[in-house]
């Protein structure tokens, strides 16, 4: 056995030094490379399949809505960054510029793309005259890069990432407004339905608000080490950038007006998001929906009952195949069983079948569940409909165990101090706040602790419900804890 393919566990808890824990997790799981350059990371064949998985169920949502897909240049002058100031304040930091081409200095500086507005907003002023070219709803996938100067953790805080970006105009401010509501209704399906996990739905704080939006929508995500974390936005710019980009169109009357715009934006940050909440000490735990294999067999292989055991396993290989489940035949000699089943428990496979001459005989197979690692004999007879049951009951439970940890993080607080010990005890507080920058400026001083956002549904505010920090009239219900 080469050392090199030796998958030693993880040697430290989830729960005992969580950083670490991922770390050798995204390695010994075969989903992360190092590079030469700080904060870039190679995504090995396990983790793009998961981005594939998100592509494919994101690309069908938006398209069925009308949503067109696109590729903008990954270079942008500086002057064209430039074009709409407000959006890169606070962000200029960030940009990686070319200067040079060959060994010729470059007469303008190029930004590699840290998100696309202004490439994009250029180009639709050219491509919108009259309504009819309304709506214009595009969207991109593709990489961009933000130099950070923060640790950078692999998938939530990288230097280049993957993401989509889309960017639209409507010929209303309506449309635009539903719009931004729509594609978040899409996003939550994305982080619910695939990847099973439960998110907090609402309304960034002015403070977390993008510069170029008039608001911003947004999910996050509380990670089990006591940090929120950013899982996606959808922003509503207003005319901002239609006035910085001159993008107006002739209305029905023949009037100039500005278009209506909103950009929405998903990256592989989702995927750190994800293999933080299920995964364990004994390696990555995969959503079935996103799992490259869903079910390995592991024939148990003995001289005389060689021939006999794989067939049947390749037998049930088939059926499975035949019901849509992905399915591993691990028929490799030279690994023990138990060897194996450490593999493929480190890589996240959902379901795991044992088959040897003794289950043969009783023409059953041992199934054990990657999630609870419960096993159970099941019948040969009618194994694909269990596995496909199996797999669905899988997918659920995760996200139901990933709620009630939500959940059970979420404690509801109307004054300061209640709010400051539920944050430091690694909590998320639910507080009724004013919403000014002012008291927000106190409050993140005394709690550590940042605005997540405000649900969109709103559970009753008391008439004249205070603000838990400034004592002045409360605003709205917002969550708040440390965050990423
Ligand atoms: C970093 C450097 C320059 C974030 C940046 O959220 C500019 C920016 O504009 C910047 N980091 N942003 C905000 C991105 C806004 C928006 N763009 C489309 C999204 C989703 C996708």
């Amino acid at each position: 056995m080469s050392s090199k393919k030796s998958t030693l566990g993880i040697t430290v808890k989830k729960d005992q030094d969580f950083s670490e824990w991922y770390t050798q997790l995204l390695q010994k799981a075969e989903l992360i490379e190092y590079s030469a350059v700080s904060g870039c990371y190679i995504l090995r064949p396990n983790a793009y399949h998961i981005w594939e998985k998100v592509q494919e169920f994101l690309d069908r949502l938006i398209k069925a809505d009308g949503v067109k897909n696109a590729y903008f240049p990954l270079l942008i002058p500086e002057s064209l960054l430039a074009k709409e100031e407000k959006h890169i304040q606070g962000f200029a930091a960030e940009v990686a510029w070319v200067e040079s081409g060959g060994h010729s200095k470059l007469p303008e500086r190029l930004a590699i793309r840290p998100t696309s507005e202004t490439i994009i907003n250029d180009t639709y002023a050219k491509w919108i005259r009259s309504h009819q070219d309304l709506p214009l709803r595009l969207n991109q996938w593709c990489n961009v890069v933000r130099w950070e100067f923060k640790h950078p953790v692999p998938f939530l805080r990288s230097r280049e990432f993957l993401w989509q970006e889309g960017h639209t105009a409507f010929a209303t401010k309506e449309e635009a407004v539903k719009e931004t509501y729509t594609i978040l209704d899409f996003y939550e399906r994305v982080f619910t339905e695939l990847c099973a996990l439960p998110v907090l739905k609402g309304r960034k704080a002015k403070t977390e608000t993008f510069a170029g939006a008039d608001y911003s929508l947004s999910l996050e995500v509380f990670l089990p080490n006591g940090k929120a974390i950013q899982g996606c936005t959808s922003h509503h710019l207003g005319q901002n950038f239609a006035k910085a980009f001159n993008i107006t169109f002739q209305d029905e009357k023949q009037q100039s007006q500005y278009v209506w715009q909103n950009s929405w934006g998903l990256a592989t940050r989702l995927l750190g998001i994800m293999i933080m909440m299920h995964s364990d000490d004994k390696g990555l735990v995969l959503p079935p929906r996103l799992a490259l294999t869903q079910a390995v067999i592991i024939p148990i292989l003995f001289d005389d009952s060689r021939v006999k055991v794989l067939k049947e396993a390749q037998k049930i290989k088939s059926a499975l195949e035949k019901k849509g489940i992905s399915v591993h035949l691990d028929d490799r000699e030279g690994y023990s069983p138990g060897w194996k089943f450490n593999e493929w428990e480190m890589k996240g496979v959902p379901v795991r079948i044992e088959l040897g001459p003794k289950d043969l005989e009783k023409r059953q197979a041992m199934v054990a569940r990657r999630d609870t690692g419960e096993k159970q004999a099941l019948s040969l007879a009618g194994v694909d409909a269990k596995i496909k049951l199996l797999l669905e009951q899988m997918q659920q439970d995760l996200h139901v165990k990933a709620e009630k940890f939500l959940q059970q993080s979420i404690v509801k607080a109307e004054n300061l101090k209640d709010a400051e010990k539920a944050v430091s005890a690694g909590k998320i507080a639910f507080v009724p706040w004013c919403g000014t920058e002012k008291c927000e400026e106190k409050w993140k001083e005394r709690t550590n602790a940042k605005s997540l956002n405000s649900p969109l549904e709103q559970p009753k505010m008391k008439s004249g419900q205070l603000c838990f920090a400034c004592k002045e009239k409360a605003n709205s219900w917002f969550y708040i804890g440390k965050s990423y």
